[in-house]
Parts: structure tokens; C-alpha cells; sequence
């Protein structure tokens, strides 16, 4: 399938998809959205596929919503946009999804990135939401995501006065995984998918829906819902056969079982 504003490629069990608007700081517009939403999808059906990794240019992982587009826009429009229905989807991604930020993400484009389960950032890497500047606020979790991941205090500053974070700040408040040089940011992040895609993909899969419910319900559920994905792997081939290599002392052979 061939699309507009973004590049699609697999590396073997990751698939790589780039967003491609460079002359608008790859600003996400309608046709960016619905398209990144596809691929999205396209690898998560993909049996061949383990992890995914969404990347921008060196100088922009993604600039925000496009304004250009939104600019006229009403509550109306806004309410029936495909921002928050594509937010919802990404969250619904089976499988992992690792961003690999270089350079800006800012308001709906820190957002794209914060729904991902990973981030790998370039040293060149930077974290806001301007939209105060532009009369509103974030819409896609920048106040809600952010706030889990940074705190209240700094997440106030950052929605209200558009204090922005450079990559070794994401580090310290435990929004990226890691920081790398800029040229090494997208090998990294494809590096980290080949890991992951090599893994149990039932334990993968569940693994992280697990980790997801500790931000989204109370602990007691949480727990309940661990022990659950828990007992279920030992209903998989992959759990027989992840222990009997272990004890026969080589390495398994997953089946995705
Ligand atoms: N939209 C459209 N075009 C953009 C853009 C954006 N967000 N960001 C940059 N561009 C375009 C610029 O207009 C310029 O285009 P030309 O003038 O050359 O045609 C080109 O990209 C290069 O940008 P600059 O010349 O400004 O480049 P600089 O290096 O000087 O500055 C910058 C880079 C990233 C600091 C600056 O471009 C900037 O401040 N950009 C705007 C950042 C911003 O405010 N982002 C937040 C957007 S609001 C929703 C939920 C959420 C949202 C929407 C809806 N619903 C629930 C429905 C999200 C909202 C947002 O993200």
C-alpha cells in the first residue's frame, strides 16, 4: 500500500514507519492520522510483525496538529476530528509500539509519542505543549498522560507556560527510556524492537497490556488482572517450551502459541 505522509518499511519482524511531512515539521493533519492508523493496524494483524517502531525526521519527531488545518476549525469539527478516536487506537495496539524522537515533539506530537510504550530519544529531543500559545490546551492526554508521567508541578508549567524539556530532562522525569546521539536514535529504537520481537509474542503481548492497566485502573484490579494474563501463558506452547529449553539448557523456540 502506497501513502502520502508517511514511509512504511519492515526489518525483518519490526515494522518501521516514518512519519513524512518534513515541510510542516511533520505536523500531524487529517491525512497523516488516518494513514499512520492503517499502518498501525496493518503490523498489529501482521503475524510476521513483533514490534513497531514510529519515527519522524532529525528535526522533528512530529510539531503538533496541524494549526494550518485547524485553524478554522469548530467545537463541532473538532469533536468529530479523527485526533482522539486515533489516540484511543494506538492505545488499542497489541503490540509494542517504541517512538524514536528526534529533534521537536510538541502538543498533539509529545502526545503521539506518550502513547507509545517506549521512547528512545536523540540528545537532540524536545518535549512540550505550546498549545497555550495558540489559545487551548492539549486534547490527546497532555494533561492527563503527562501529568501520570511528570508529576503535577511540572506538568502544570509545561500546560500553562509551555516550559519545554530537553531529552536529558525527559530522562530524569522518566518519560524516555534513554537518551542516544542523534544518529544512533533510530537504529536504537529498531534495535530495542528486534530485541522485543524476538521474545514469547503471547508473554510480549500480555506483558504489556498488564503494565498499561497499572496507569488505568486501581491496584487491586490491576493485580487481579495480572494474576489472570499470568495463569492464561500457561495455557501457551510458548510457556512449555520457554521451560523445558531453560532446563534442557538451550535456547527456545517460540510458536506465538
Ligand atoms: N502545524 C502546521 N504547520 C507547522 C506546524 C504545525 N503544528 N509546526 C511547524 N509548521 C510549519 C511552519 O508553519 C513552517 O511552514 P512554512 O511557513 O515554511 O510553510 C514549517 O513548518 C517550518 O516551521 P518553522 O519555520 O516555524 O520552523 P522553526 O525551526 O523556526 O520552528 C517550531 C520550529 C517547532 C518551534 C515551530 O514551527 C512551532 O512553534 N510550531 C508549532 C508548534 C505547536 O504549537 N504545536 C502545537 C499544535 S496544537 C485534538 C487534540 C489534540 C490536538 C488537536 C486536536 N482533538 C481532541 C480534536 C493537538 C493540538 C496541537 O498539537
Amino acid at each position: 500500500m502506497s501513502y502520502e505522509t508517511i514511509l512504511v518499511e519492515t526489518r525483518e519482524r519490526v515494522g518501521l514507519i516514518r512519519l513524512n511531512r518534513p515541510k510542516a515539521l511533520n505536523a500531524l493533519n487529517q491525512t497523516l492520522l488516518s494513514e499512520l492508523m492503517s499502518a498501525l493496524e496493518a503490523f498489529d494483524a501482521d503475524e510476521n510483525i513483533g514490534a513497531i517502531v514510529i519515527a519522524g525526521s532529525e528535526k522533528a519527531f512530529a510539531a503538533g496538529a496541524d494549526i494550518k488545518e485547524m485553524a478554522k476549525a469548530s467545537a463541532v469539527d473538532m469533536l468529530n476530528s479523527d485526533f482522539i478516536p486515533t489516540f484511543d487506537r494506538i492505545r488499542a495496539i497489541k503490540k509494542p509500539v517504541i517512538a524514536a524522537v528526534s529533534g521537536w515533539a510538541l502538543g498533539g506530537g509529545s502526545e503521539l509519542a506518550l502513547s507509545c510504550d517506549m521512547i528512545i530519544a536523540a540528545e537532540n529531543a524536545k518535549f512540550g505543549q505550546p498549545e497555550i500559545n495558540i489559545g487551548v490546551i492539549p486534547g490527546a492526554g497532555g494533561t492527563q498522560r503527562l501529568t501520570k508521567a511528570v508529576g503535577k508541578a511540572l506538568a502544570m508549567e509545561m500546560v500553562l507556560n509551555n516550559r519545554t524539556l530537553s531529552a536529558a530532562e525527559a530522562l530524569h522525569y522518566g518519560i524516555v527510556n534513554r537518551v542516544v546521539p542523534s544518529e544512533r536514535c533510530l537504529e536504537e529504537a529498531l534495535q530495542l524492537a528486534a530485541d522485543i520481537a524476538a521474545r514469547a509474542p503471547l508473554a510480549v503481548q500480555l506483558g504489556k497490556e498488564a503494565v498499561n492497566q497499572a496507569f488505568e485502573t486501581s491496584l487491586t484490579e490491576g493485580l487481579a488482572d495480572e494474576r489472570r494474563a499470568f495463569t492464561l501463558l500457561f495455557a501457551t506452547q510458548d510457556q512449555k517450551e520457554g521451560m523445558s529449553a531453560f532446563i534442557e539448557k538451550r535456547p527456545p523456540e517460540w510458536a506465538g502459541r
